[in-house]
């Protein structure tokens, strides 16, 4: 069986990285039966990050190369039935979501002041307190430099909350009144996009990227429907 190692559960999202949750999403779409192994420290990890599988004993990692990998082996297609135009579509989303969204809510939960003191509180809670204060510092430290390289924290907390619901309100026009991204039946593009909603949505920050997704009918309607199809 597949061993897919991720980040411990945070808030009520069950893996502490969307990357996780969106291969969750995958596998339980394809019915790929999977069994969830929870580390801390990705530094030994193909990429040295979270998530990775392992699959007859062989490490992958990456969210998009598992599912490349998973439709390879077991002759599936993730978007089985989306016209070309409807594929780029899903890439450009998929991409928007996690190439760009991603460092709007890392922004939010480990640059923004009051928020990563709640998140370090809640996420570092069972380290030893003095050696879990300076892990915790460290990797803060480790973050903040990666958000800064992507570029999003060179910019106030109001600009990058405003892009971050600019890509929130891109995907809720995408939605409109339908059950998935894509029509009735969930796509790949849907994994991603079902795995950020539940991480803008389950947090205790005071964010506009949660108030967004609290207050879209479409967003929170579709959050609770993905949840219960992948995550239940
Ligand atoms: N493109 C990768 C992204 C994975 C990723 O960014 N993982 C983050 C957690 S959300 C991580 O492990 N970060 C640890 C680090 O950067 O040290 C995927 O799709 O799996």
């Amino acid at each position: 069986m597949i061993k897919l190692i991720s980040f411990p559960a945070v808030y009520n999202v069950k893996t502490g990285t969307p990357f996780g949750l969106k291969l969750m999403a995958l596998m339980k779409m394809a019915d790929i039966p999977f069994e969830l192994e929870y580390q801390v420290d990705p530094r030994k990890a193909p990429t040295k990050k979270f998530p990775l599988i392992i699959d007859d004993g062989e490490a992958l990692a990456d969210s998009h190369f598992i599912r490349l990998h998973m439709e390879k082996k077991h002759d599936i297609d993730f978007d089985e039935g989306l016209s070309p135009l409807e594929r780029a579509h899903s890439l450009a989303l998929v991409r928007m979501l996690e190439e760009h969204f991603y460092w709007c809510m890392m922004f939010d939960r480990w640059v923004e002041e009051d928020n990563w003191v709640r998140f370090r509180d809640t996420v570092f809670k069972d380290l030893p307190p003095i050696i879990g204060g300076f892990i915790a510092k460290q990797i803060r430290k480790q973050t903040v430099r990666d958000c800064h390289g992507q570029g999003v924290s060179r910019h106030g907390r109001e600009r990058v909350m405003a892009l971050g619901v600019e890509d929130l309100s891109a995907l809720e026009a995408m939605l409109g009144e339908k059950e998935f991204l894509f029509g009735n039946k969930p796509t790949s593009a849907d994994a991603t996009a079902s795995a950020f909603l539940a991480f803008a949505l389950n947090n205790e920050f005071k964010s506009p990227l949660y108030e967004l997704c609290a207050s879209s009918p479409t967003l929170s309607a579709y959050c609770l429907r993905t949840n219960t199809l992948f995550y239940a």
